[in-house]
């Protein structure tokens, strides 16, 4: 995709006649107006995949306007029939399915260097499923009528909000794109989304599918580039009229304040997380141990819903703990694209060495280190999945966001306790609860200060259910029918009746 018409010259640099993949607006591949490119490494080797072509201001300016043109009324995106909105988003959803495994997982293990196989059945399942979910949404969003006092009438409108912006991290970078260009779209918005610098390939084919799909030129804009860079032009824009944004807390807070700066865009955030599960001595404890495991070293360690947080029960502390690090065991290490690999690099350097870092402070601290705990390899980015029992509420990994293969276990006498030290924390995205009573289950939900409670499973997320968190995690909710109303304003039209018969 983006390549250069040129043809090859007759030099001794032949490979660098072909220009590195483009940004995607107004449905065209385009250079970036400074001139300027940046690499995308395979994380799994180190190698250079390729370098993209690398969105600013100018160029996010241009995005904004195609988008804002393919917004105005008696454009053609905004005369389509609802049911056709529908119908693209289940065309972009076929084409995914076509160059899944070839092009889309094989890209997104190279990028991100994910297993192969969770690549297909987790972020390739996601991403189509989230568009043929919202692609049903299209032609069934509508307002109310009420009853309202004296001789009027009254009707709701639900409208698009307009140009949305939206800035994606690293660790889900299809499922993400997918999260958000799909109710935006579905609710009649055009969109200019950055996807992390670290990982911008399979948006980049997406961009392409979108053309093949025949989406109106200028509904969706994608501007590869840095966050201080591309990413703070979308959040300070005045003709972007609301931006999503999944990443850290920090930049959550840049973005809310960049935003209420410039034009007052709404802004929907899904942030960092700290999640507490809560492990009940009645539970089924192999069941917990599996899951538990599955949600704490998932893509690496690297997911906002990582369980990292486990409060188990005194009485049966010590055998969660010798059956998480048998558990820890059969982990494969590899490489991403042998499907026998279950555990991969980390993304970059830099969430390397933070890992690290927290690693060394937690044995420095105290905490015991039951599992792994060290790099695999010289100079590579792999991570051993990684066990800490004893861990203290005051010690830096019962308290910081890690974003890697560590599992931190604490134990609790009451139940009364466990609350509180689960809620004894800054973030609010997700919690779990494993016990065989569904009554206590049910009880200590509903204390649980989380957006998402999960009772005796882990990372069970759905199209279908609604995603986002409490406190510093986030605001906003994305996924199901919520997220419709991130993305439309609702117009109130009240008609005064002559007379009442
Ligand atoms: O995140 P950033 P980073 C957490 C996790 C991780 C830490 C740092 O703890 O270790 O954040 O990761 C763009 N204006 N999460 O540095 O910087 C950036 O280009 C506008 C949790 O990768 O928040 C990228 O597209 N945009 C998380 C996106 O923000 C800016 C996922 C995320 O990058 C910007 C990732 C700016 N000033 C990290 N600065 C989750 N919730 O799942 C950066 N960006």
């Amino acid at each position: 995709h983006g390549r250069c018409a040129r043809q090859p010259q007759k030099s001794k640099a032949r490979t660098n006649t072909w220009c590195s993949p483009q940004m995607f607006i107004d449905n065209e591949w385009r250079t970036s107006s400074r001139g300027r490119t940046f690499p995308t490494f395979n994380p799994a080797t180190g190698v250079k995949i390729c370098d993209v072509q690398e969105a600013d201001k100018e160029d996010v300016d241009q995005a904004v306007a195609a988008a804002r043109a393919a917004q105005q009324r008696g454009s053609p995106w905004r005369g389509m029939d609802s049911s056709s909105r529908g119908r693209l988003l289940h065309r972009l959803a076929d084409l995914l399915e076509r160059d899944r495994v070839i092009l889309l997982c094989t890209l997104e293990t190279l990028d991100t260097g994910k297993p192969f196989l969770q690549s297909f059945f987790v972020d390739l399942e996601g991403s189509i499923k989230t568009l043929r979910y919202y692609a049903g949404w299209a032609d069934k969003i509508h307002g109310k009528s009420m009853p309202i006092d004296e001789s009027f009438m009254c009707i709701t409108k639900h409208e698009p909000v307009g140009v949305c912006g939206a800035i994606i991290p690293w660790n889900f970078p299809l499922l993400m794109f997918m999260w958000k260009i799909a109710p935006a779209l579905s609710c009649g918005n055009t969109v200019v989304i950055k996807p992390a610098e670290q990982t911008p390939l399979t948006a980049l084919h997406v961009g392409s599918l979108i053309k093949e799909a025949e989406f109106p030129p200028g509904v969706v804009n994608i501007v590869p580039g840095f966050g201080s860079t591309a990413g703070a032009a979308i959040a300070s824009h005045k003709d972007i009229d609301k931006v999503a944004f999944t990443g850290s807390t920090e930049v959550g807070q840049l973005i809310t304040e960049a935003a209420a700066k410039s034009n007052l865009k709404r802004v929907t955030l899904e942030l960092g997380g700290k999640n507490p599960c809560i492990v009940f001595a009645d539970c089924d404890l192999q069941m917990a141990v599996e899951e538990i495991q599955k949600g704490a070293f998932y893509n690496q360690g690297q997911c906002c819903t990582a369980a990292s947080r486990v409060f188990v029960e005194e009485t049966i502390y010590e055998e969660f703990v010798h059956r998480s690090i048998e558990n820890a065991k059969k982990i494969v290490i590899g490489d991403p694209l042998d499907p026998q690999t279950s555990h991969g690099p980390q993304i970059d350097r830099q969430q390397f060495d933070k890992i690290m870092d927290l690693i060394e402070s937690g044995k420095k601290e105290g905490a015991r280190l039951e599992y792994g705990g060290r790099a695999v390899g010289e100079k590579s980015l792999f991570i051993q999945p990684t066990i800490f029992s004893s861990v203290k509420d005051h010690m830096r990994i019962a308290s910081e966001e890690i974003f890697g293969p560590v599992q931190c276990i604490f134990s609790f006498k009451s139940q009364k306790e466990a609350i509180e030290r689960a809620n004894n924390s800054q973030y609010g995205l997700v919690s779990a609860v494993f016990t065989a009573s569904m009554d206590r289950a049910l009880s200590v939900s509903a204390a649980l200060e989380t957006g998402t409670v999960w009772i005796n499973c882990y990372n069970a997320l759905h199209t279908q259910t609604p995603f986002g968190g409490y406190k510093m995690s986030g605001n906003g909710r994305e996924l199901g029918e919520y997220a419709l109303a991130e993305y439309s304003e609702v117009k109130t039209v009240t008609i005064k009746l002559s007379e009442t018969i």
